[in-house]
Parts: C-alpha cells; sequence; structure tokens
C-alpha cells in the first residue's frame, strides 16, 4: 500500500479540565490541544501533539511543537509518498529531538494506513485484546481528605488500580491514609522526578506500604541513581520521562534501573518505537503500560490502541472521557466499565472526531498543501 500525504492541517483548541490537575512540577486547569490532520487519497489521519504548555515534564512545549511541525516537518513531508507509516518522517529524520512534535506525524500516518487498509489501528500495530484494563491518575490535591474523596470515587468508578502523585512532605503518611483506608486497592504512586537519593530515608517508608510500583522518582536523566534506588527497594521502579527511546530503555535494563516501564508514543517520537520498547521489554520478561498526557480522546483513542499489545499488561493512565473533559473531540466518548476499557474496532482509531467543533473553537491553524 502506498500513501500520498496531500494535505495537512494543524490546529490548536483550548480545553479545560473538569478538575486541576497538579503534579510535583505544579498544576493545571487549561490544556492547549494540538490536532493534526494528514490527507491522503480522501481519507483523514488524525493524531494529537501531546506536549504540555511548559517544559517541566520534557524540554518540548506546546510552542516549541508548533514551531517545529509547521517550520520544518509538515512543509517536507505533503507531496510525498509512503508505503509505510514509519516512512514519513524520512524526510526529517535530520531533525534532533522533538520527539513529540515528530511522533504527532507519524501517529497520523499510522491512523491513515489503517483506514486505508480498512482495519483497525490496534490489529494494524499488533493489538491482541478487546479491552484494556485501566486506571486514573490521580492529581496532589489541597489535603489528606480532599485526596481520599477523590480516591473513593474513582474506586466507585471501577478503575482497575490508583496513581497517587507525590512530592517530598506530600508522600508516606498522606499514602497511608490511603492504604488504610483503601486496603485492597492496587495503588501506586508517581513522583515526576521530585527525589534524590538524599531522600533515601523517605523512599525507603513508601517501600513499606504494599505500593504496585514508584514511578519515576529521580531526576529524569539520572539512569545510575535509579539502578541504586531499585536494589535498595522492593518495590518495583517504573522509569517515564527518563525512557525516550529503545535506547534508554536496554541502557535501563543493563543497569537495572527500572522494573516496568510506563509507555507514551508521544514521548518516544510514536507508534513505531513505542512497538519497539514493547518488544524489548516483552524479551526481558518485564510489563508496560500505557501512559497519559491528559490528551483529548484523539490521543486517548491512540493510546487505547498502544495498550491492546501482549506486553501490555498494567492499567494504564487511560481514564474515561469525563474524568478529563465536559464534553470530548470523540464520538463516541470513551468509557469504563469493570475496570476495562473496550478497544475500538472501526478503522484506524475507530472513533469520530468532532470536525465543526475543533474548527469552531480552533485557536491557531496552519495548513500545508503539496
Ligand atoms: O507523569 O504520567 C505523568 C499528566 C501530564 C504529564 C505527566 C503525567 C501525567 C499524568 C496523567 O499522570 C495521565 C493521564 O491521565 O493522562
Ligand atoms: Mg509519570
Amino acid at each position: 500500500m502506498s500513501l500520498t500525504i496531500e494535505r495537512a492541517v494543524l490546529r490548536e483548541m483550548p480545553l479545560r479540565l473538569r478538575e486541576y490537575f497538579e503534579i510535583s512540577s505544579g498544576g493545571r486547569q487549561d490544556r492547549r490541544i494540538v490536532l493534526l490532520t494528514l490527507h491522503a487519497d480522501g481519507l483523514e489521519g488524525w493524531s494529537e501533539c501531546v506536549a504540555a504548555e511548559d517544559p517541566s515534564y520534557s524540554s518540548e512545549t506546546t510552542d516549541t511543537a508548533w514551531h517545529i511541525l509547521t517550520e520544518f516537518i509538515l512543509p517536507s513531508i505533503v507531496g510525498r509518498s509512503i508505503d509505510e507509516p514509519g516512512d514519513v518522517l524520512a524526510p526529517v529524520a535530520w531533525i534532533r529531538g522533538h520527539r513529540m512534535a515528530r511522533a504527532a506525524v507519524e501517529m497520523g500516518a499510522w491512523d491513515l494506513f489503517a483506514k486505508a487498509e480498512g482495519v483497525s489501528l490496534s490489529s494494524r500495530i499488533g493489538g491482541t485484546r478487546d479491552r484494556v484494563p485501566v486506571g486514573v491518575s490521580v492529581g496532589l490535591k489541597p489535603d489528606d481528605d480532599a485526596l481520599r474523596t477523590a480516591v473513593a470515587s474513582y474506586v466507585e468508578e471501577g478503575y482497575s488500580r490508583i496513581k497517587i502523585k507525590i512530592k517530598p512532605g506530600r508522600d508516606v503518611e498522606m499514602l497511608a491514609g490511603v492504604r488504610e483506608a483503601f486496603p485492597d486497592v492496587p495503588i501506586m504512586a508517581d513522583a515526576n522526578s521530585a527525589y534524590t537519593l538524599a531522600d533515601i530515608d523517605r523512599l525507603r517508608a513508601l517501600d513499606r506500604l504494599g505500593l504496585m510500583m514508584i514511578e519515576q522518582p529521580l531526576r529524569h536523566d539520572d539512569f545510575r541513581d535509579h539502578a541504586e534506588l531499585q536494589a535498595a527497594l522492593s518495590t518495583p521502579i517504573c522509569l517515564d520521562e527518563s525512557i525516550e527511546s529503545v535506547e534508554d530503555t536496554e541502557l535501563a535494563l543493563e543497569l537495572g534501573a527500572c522494573r516496568v516501564i510506563n509507555v507514551k508514543p508521544g514521548r518516544v517520537g510514536g507508534l513505531g518505537e513505542s512497538l519497539a520498547i514493547h518488544a524489548r521489554m516483552q524479551r526481558a520478561g518485564l510489563p508496560v503500560w500505557c501512559g497519559g498526557m491528559l490528551e483529548s480522546g484523539v490521543g486517548r483513542a491512540h493510546n487505547v490502541a498502544l495498550a491492546s499489545l501482549p506486553g501490555f499488561s498494567l492499567p494504564g493512565d487511560i481514564s474515561a472521557s469525563r474524568r478529563y473533559w465536559a464534553e470530548d473531540v470523540v464520538d463516541p466518548e470513551f468509557v469504563v466499565r469493570d475496570g476495562h476499557m473496550v478497544v475500538p474496532t472501526g478503522p484506524g482509531i475507530g472513533v469520530d472526531v468532532d470536525l465543526d467543533r475543533i474548527v469552531a473553537t480552533s485557536v491557531r491553524t496552519a495548513e500545508f498543501t503539496a
């Protein structure tokens, strides 16, 4: 199958989170959602650029991604004919970094190819599940009561595991309280790099709480310290920010820096790199799960497809549309039942995108034609 990208349209639309979301580096109420549409042979490939508004999670931001996409990537890829999704980025292989910007284009191409072949994105990438276990990521709350109320409502909604954001001072006692209130709920913690090895006593105390895993306790580039910490703890360490490629995965495995990886296709440069990380972790006999970046339904659809692969054996940060938005941009919206989300079976991402609303509410648009 060969496709020619005739047109690419990039749009930014504001979308307000139903709830303020806070992590160790700061909080957010409003997202700047960046959506890409690739047109080929009468088909539309949809994807989302997941870069955040500020460079705290990664060095990329909404504006750096917009810059790289509009100045360098999109002008080079329109008019080109490609034989498989990964080919779409061949003309811009010289671009260093900017994986979230690149991932948006690559993922749009995967949706296009799946649609052209009349198969779901899940089956196009080797998915084997028709529904995936899902969890929820709970932000830092003003106090322990507010946290317990939030956790109780997500437990009520049936999520398969609860991830709780932590930072120094909002960690051991806070999680012990949640553990006591919900003794049977699978709980994990995500520090977004808020600790160093100097905090070893606190990290050892976390180790005694029976957590499923501790996500990204240390700096994003500190593979050696993560290896030292993993050797000192029995709780598995899950790496998020540290892993941007299969090479990073290789290094983490060699050093023993983690036992789990949170794969976000945007962070690693696309679905192709995600599949390579998945394969490497399967070879190591270790689990992966699909993370989230507070995406709209477009990004979520890609995440659900990825999570349908066999090695994605742990619940992902893939929550119901209404956990994030009053109204999602896709139809049908994503819902959670019995702790699972159904993998769409229609062609490509398998959900309809509300183009009229996106056009009506976009604050900027950039269009490229061959
Ligand atoms: O560290 O996993 C993270 C959101 C934005 C940036 C980083 C992270 C997160 C989340 C939320 O934890 C995941 C989601 O529900 O989309
Ligand atoms: Mg994380």
